[in-house]
């Protein structure tokens, strides 16, 4: 058990997470990488996150912190789900798969959906470019370009907002590595 909670403590340490309370929902097409993500905050293992009863979500819960992830795309009821489970986060965090440039104009629709809803206008949204270890993946200024995101984000070092701003970034990751998204993570947890 000590073992365990050593685990745990040193996770969310790792994320900047450890002695916080809150929501967060993971957000992106299906095959982004959210339930690879969840499964790493879940120790690095590849355990299975509590399933909800809901096809295309998953949840965990560490300590006071709650990971929900919703697959975007396509269905109307998988939107419905998650939109009436956002009211209550705290911040969002958007996973793009960035080695599959065929489908950036179907996730850019979803995020812009996302950047227009009321329900999260203020809340801090953390945009995930995930799979760079791909041969195929896209640089992040493509990505930015891609999806419409110069201008539009607030800074990877500054923890202070502009008057009225929401906090936004993108930070490029690999889950398969393990790669960037404690950064983006420490980034999210100031926010929030
Ligand atoms: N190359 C690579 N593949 C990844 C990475 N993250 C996830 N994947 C793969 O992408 C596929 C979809 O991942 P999954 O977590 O199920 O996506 P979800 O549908 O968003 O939950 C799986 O085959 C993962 O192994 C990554 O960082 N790099
Ligand atoms: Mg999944």
């Amino acid at each position: 058990m000590m073992f365990l909670w050593d685990w745990l403590t040193a996770a969310l340490s790792y994320l900047g997470l450890y002695h916080k309370k809150g929501k967060l929902v993971f957000l992106g097409l299906d095959n982004a990488g959210k339930t690879s993500l969840l499964n790493r905050l879940k120790f690095g293992t590849m355990a299975t996150p509590h399933p909800t009863g809901q096809p295309h979500c998953e949840e965990l819960q560490i300590a006071d912190m709650t990971f929900r992830t919703h697959d975007l795309g396509g269905h109307k009821q998988a939107r419905r789900v998650w939109r009436e489970y956002l009211p209550a986060v705290d911040a969002v965090v958007f996973i793009l798969d960035v080695s599959d440039p065929g489908r950036f104009r179907e996730a850019q629709k979803e995020l812009q959906g996302l950047l227009k809803d009321e329900l999260t206008s203020g809340v801090p949204l953390l945009i995930l470019g995930n799979k760079i270890d791909d041969p195929r993946a896209a640089g992040e200024f493509q990505l930015r370009t891609a999806f419409g995101l110069h201008g539009l984000t607030t800074g990877k070092e500054t923890a202070s907002l502009p008057e009225g701003r929401r906090a936004m970034e993108l930070f490029m990751c690999s889950v398969k590595e393990k790669q960037g998204y404690g950064k983006a993570f420490r980034w999210l947890a100031q926010h929030f």
